[in-house]
């Protein structure tokens, strides 16, 4: 009797989730939803959280060396954003039932995912231009639809994050743009970030579609709004022009643009490369675990601490 009950109401529920899917409404987290949609965002969710939070060692890296006060400054107020986007991304997780603590042991155990962009080296200042450029170029071209995102917490964090990483965007265009119209060294340095950061740009978007399997579930979900090659395909399409702007060579010498598609027809991809990153095997996954290790047991005192504070705070609200 109580399994048909239940049975009755979750086939009710999901069918008031897919017509609220379907009307393009938002799922909050008070709604009932299927638990392969609720593992999926927080599968993605806490990996994007985990990136944001990665991806401040290869810039934090450049702060004490940025060549002038004002780019030191701009770098610093840039990476304290990274930290905040892996926080409002955390909180947006916690709304699906996990716990911070959860997220972060999984990171730091290794048995998380973040962004296979954030295990390459960043040897000279020019490559503090390529990541914004061409990073948060690529990061604003995937995160733009997910503001659209079905699950409300998550589109309403992605909203201001896209704000705060177009103007990252930017910065990173001005970087290379100073270093291109400068010395024929400086602008070598230009190229050489760019052909550094080029290709795993390009594979920030993921897998090509035939071997992307979460896609189609999480776009018939209105998680993603697009593929991972339709969001390649316009990434390409913007950096074009903008390498004419700088002066800058496109390191995918068999890029062109095809009419009758209207696609971009882009050089092989070396998905093995990629395949290494998300194997542990990038030029600089183990340091950068290590240091997301370290930070964390150096920063036990502060958890200490603030647990001690609330403690005492409840004790005080108890015996008022
Ligand atoms: N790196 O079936 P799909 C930023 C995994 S934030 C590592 O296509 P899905 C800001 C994928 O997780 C950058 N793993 O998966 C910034 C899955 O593994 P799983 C982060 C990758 O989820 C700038 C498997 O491959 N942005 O840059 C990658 O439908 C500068 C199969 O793939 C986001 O996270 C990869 N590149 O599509 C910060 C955006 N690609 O979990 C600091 C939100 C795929 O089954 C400095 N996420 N995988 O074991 C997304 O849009 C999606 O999750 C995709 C992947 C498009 C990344």
């Amino acid at each position: 009797m109580t399994t048909s009950v239940t049975a009755v109401e979750t086939t009710e529920e999901q069918a008031h989730f897919d017509a609220l899917i379907e009307a393009d409404l938002r799922i909050e987290p008070r709604d009932w939803m299927p638990e392969a949609y609720r593992k999926t965002l927080i599968r993605q969710i806490s990996q994007h959280a985990h990136s944001e939070i990665i991806g401040m060692q290869p810039e934090a890296n450049w702060i004490t060396r940025a060549p002038s006060l004002k780019r030191k400054a701009i770098l610093m107020a840039k990476v304290q954003d990274e930290a905040g986007h892996g926080l409002y991304l955390y909180s947006a997780a916690q709304t699906l039932g996990i716990t911070r603590e959860e997220m972060n042991m999984q990171l730091i155990e290794g048995r998380a995912r973040y962004s296979s962009i954030f295990n390459y080296h960043t040897p000279t200042w020019a490559d503090m231009g390529a990541i914004g450029w061409l990073v948060d170029g690529a990061a604003i071209c995937n995160q733009v639809p997910l503001c659209r995102a079905s699950y409300g917490p998550y589109g309403r964090a992605m909203v201001r994050i896209c704000k705060e990483e177009s103007f990252h965007q930017r910065q990173g265009f001005e970087i290379l743009l100073e270093l291109a119209q400068g010395t024929p060294e400086q602008k070598q340095m230009a190229q050489e970030a760019v052909d550094r950061w080029y290709w795993p740009a390009l594979m920030m978007f993921g897998p090509s579609d035939d071997a992307s399997p979460n896609s189609a579930r999480s776009m018939a979900w209105k998680i993603k709004r697009f593929s991972n090659d339709e969001l390649r395909q316009r990434f390409v399409g913007m950096c074009v022009p903008q390498f004419e702007a700088l002066g800058l060579e496109c390191p995918d010498k068999d890029l062109r643009f095809d009419e009758e598609t209207g696609q971009w027809i882009m050089g092989e991809i070396d998905w093995s490369e990629f395949e290494a990153v998300l194997d542990g095997r990038g030029p600089a996954n183990t340091e950068r675990l290590k240091r997301r290790r370290e930070a964390h047991d150096s920063g036990a005192w502060v958890r200490e601490a603030a647990t001690a504070y609330a403690r005492k705070q409840a004790e005080a609200r108890l015996a008022a």
